[in-house]
This record gives structure tokens, C-alpha cells and sequence, in this order.
């Protein structure tokens, strides 16, 4: 498959509130949207990077250097066979495996489009619709979180995640857990927390949470063992584990008992198979997390969340719990049973908003091959 030019597209879309983690306050969500086109086919591909080095190094401004400069240039005017093929090309680019990731998702876009399957049946999916809860911010108080908590359990989410960060924790998770003793619920800390706050965290440990989201350093797998073992509690990791090497690392010294799976931290959809893979022979569940995608990110989450091994829901809640205009034409609604559908169209079976992309962008950088 021949990748003729690719198109980079710097977007800034209104989110429908302000999300808030220990690392920041969002109102408006950038990300960069990758379109690929080959032998008359058009792919797309999201990079999660965000405005702000926050949830790691990348940004978009970062992104959109390291597409333009360095990965594009070796794809295009190349014949790129899969994924994998893909991957290789690349592997000489340390790190930035947002940006890496968006345009392993453009690829897989346009298999699909030639091959007629979708990416669910691409990568093995064995589920027509995939469980998901909702991920909650920091709100203004432990008032107002259970007040939100309410809203999003009305609307039919049946497990919810909270963030938490020092200040802000175990009153926050007590208040919600008070307020909803059967709920299926878990915090993340988005790296906040260091050993010597295990003690103020504690209590955390006596309210029946499904698990606790990195709440340690993103480079250290170690000292997440030792906080393991002094919670009852599951340990999840999200922003340590960057490879498949990272996941393996992190079940040999028992430092987690769950993975969150982002293909974009993991560098693609190919790198968070391997994860999944890795995790079912070592009898890890894991689950599928999010960065506020699009409707082109989520399609890509469904069909990663339809295999076997995503046994816990995922952090992908319906368009409008972010969005009141995304860029795709097909928005994700909620089933009532707290699920929602994966696609089924070729590709990521999505199709775009042009006039929605024109309205949400920043900046747009076509690029071709150079003879
Ligand atoms: O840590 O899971 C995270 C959003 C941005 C950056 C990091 C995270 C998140 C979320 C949002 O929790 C999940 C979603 O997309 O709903
Ligand atoms: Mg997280």
C-alpha cells in the first residue's frame, strides 16, 4: 500500500466541560488529526497528544514537529504493508509514541478501507459492544463530584472513575462511595503521589475500589511494587507502562495487578495487542483507557476494547459527555446496559465532518513525498 501524501491537522475542539486531573485543567481539547491518503483511499488517524506536556513529554506542538520531520518522510512515497512493516520503518524514533501511534491508527484505517473488514475483525475483537464507565475530573468540592457522580450514573454509567491528587483524595472517594455504596468505582491519581504519602492514602484501601490508577512516578515501575504491597486494593498502571517491555517489567516485580491499554502511550494499536496478549497468558485483566478522543479516537478504542482480555470497562463514555460538535458524522451514544456499540464499517467506520474539521482547526499542513 503506497502512501501518496498525508495531511496534518492541528485541531482545538470545545470540550462540554472542564476536565481537571493532578496535572491540569482542559476546556479545550487539542489534539492532531492525521489523514493519509493512498491509491485513492483517504485514512485517518488521531494523535492524543495534548496543549501540555501534562500527561507526558509530548505535546501537539512536539507531535507535529516529529510527524512532519521525521516519521512522514519515511512513509511516504513507500510502500508501508501493515502495521507491523510500519513499525519497523519508524523504530529508529525514540520515543514520541503519541505521534507515532496517530499514524499507525491512519494505516490501519486505510487496510481496512481496502480490505473491506473492520478494525475490530482486523485486530481479533470477539465483541459486538464493549462495557464502559466514565472518567470524572477534580470538581470544585466533594459536593459537587457526588452531584456529577449522580448525573452520569442517571444517564446509565455503571462504573466510574474519579480523579484524585493530594488534597483532593480519599474525603473526595469516601463522599462518592457514601453517596453510592454499590458503585462500581476507581480513582487515578495521574502520577501525584510519591511513597511517602501511602499512609494519607490508606483509607483508600477500605472502600471497595475496583482499583488504584498510577499513583506513583511514570518511571518507577519499582516503588509501585511496594505501594502494591501495602494496598489490598489492585493496583493499575497507566503512564509506566510505554512498551510492551514496561508491561512485562511491571507483572514480573508485582507491581500492579490491572493495565490500563492506550495504544497511543504504547506507540499504536499493534503495540497495545501485544500488551493485551501479554496480560492473558500472565492472567492480568486490563482495560481500555482514553485521552477525550474524537469520534476517530473512540472508533479506534472500541475496537482495541473488543478483545478478549479488556475485561474491565473502559474509559470511553459517549460523544456527548465530551464534545456538543465532534469532527466525525457518527457520534457513540450510550446503551442502556452501560455498554456502547463498536463499529462495523471498514476501517474505523467513520466518516468526517469537513465543515466540523474546519471549524476546530489550528493549523493544516499538507505534506508530500520529497523526490
Ligand atoms: O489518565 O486516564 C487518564 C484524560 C486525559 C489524560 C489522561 C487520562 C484521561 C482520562 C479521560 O482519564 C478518559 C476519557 O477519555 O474519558
Ligand atoms: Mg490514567
Amino acid at each position: 500500500m503506497k502512501i501518496d501524501s498525508a495531511v496534518l491537522h492541528h485541531l482545538s475542539m470545545p470540550l462540554v466541560s472542564p476536565f481537571e486531573t493532578s496535572f491540569g485543567r482542559e476546556t479545550d481539547r487539542e489534539c492532531v488529526l492525521i489523514e493519509l491518503r493512498s491509491e485513492g483511499l483517504i485514512g485517518y488517524g488521531e494523535c492524543v497528544a495534548t496543549r501540555d506536556p501534562g500527561y507526558n513529554y509530548e505535546t501537539t506542538g512536539t507531535a507535529m514537529h516529529i510527524l512532519k520531520d521525521f516519521v512522514l518522510p519515511l512513509i511516504l512515497g513507500v510502500d508501508v504493508k501493515d502495521a507491523a512493516d510500519f513499525q519497523m520503518r519508524v523504530s529508529g524514533i525514540r520515543g514520541h509514541h503519541l505521534a507515532k501511534a496517530g499514524v499507525e491508527m491512519a494505516i490501519w484505517d486505510l487496510l481496512g478501507k481496502r480490505s473491506g473488514k473492520s478494525l475490530r475483525e482486523m485486530l481479533g475483537g470477539v465483541r459486538e459492544k464493549v462495557e464502559v464507565g466514565v472518567s470524572i475530573g477534580i470538581q470544585e468540592s466533594a459536593q459537587g463530584l457526588v452531584r456529577t457522580a449522580a448525573d452520569f450514573i442517571e444517564q446509565g454509567y455503571a462504573r466510574v472513575k474519579i480523579k484524585i491528587k493530594p488534597g483532593r483524595d480519599v474525603e473526595d472517594a469516601v463522599a462518592v462511595r457514601n453517596a453510592f455504596p454499590n458503585l462500581r468505582l476507581q480513582v487515578d491519581a495521574n502520577s501525584a503521589y510519591s511513597m511517602s504519602d501511602v499512609p494519607a492514602l490508606k483509607p483508600l484501601d477500605k472502600l471497595n475500589l475496583l482499583l488504584i490508577e498510577q499513583p506513583l512516578f511514570e518511571d518507577d515501575i519499582w516503588d509501585h511494587h511496594k505501594f502494591q504491597e501495602q494496598f489490598d486494593t489492585p493496583v493499575c498502571l497507566d503512564e509506566s507502562i510505554l512498551s510492551p517491555r514496561h508491561a512485562r517489567y511491571a507483572i514480573e516485580m508485582n507491581a500492579c495487578r490491572v493495565i490500563n491499554i492506550k495504544a497511543g502511550r504504547l506507540g499504536g494499536l499493534s503495540q497495545g495487542v501485544m500488551v493485551h496478549d501479554l496480560c492473558l497468558e500472565r492472567s492480568l485483566p486490563v482495560w481500555c483507557g482514553g485521552m477525550l478522543e474524537t469520534g476517530i479516537g473512540r472508533a479506534s478504542n472500541l475496537a482495541l476494547a473488543s478483545l478478549p482480555n479488556f475485561v474491565l470497562p473502559g474509559d470511553v463514555s459517549a460523544s456527548d459527555r465530551y464534545y456538543a460538535r465532534d469532527i466525525t458524522n457518527e457520534r457513540f451514544v450510550l446503551n442502556p446496559d452501560s455498554t456502547i456499540d463498536v463499529p462495523t464499517g471498514p476501517g474505523l467506520g467513520m466518516t468526517i465532518d469537513q465543515e466540523a474539521l474546519k471549524l476546530f482547526t489550528l493549523n493544516e499542513l499538507p505534506i508530500v513525498a520529497s523526490s
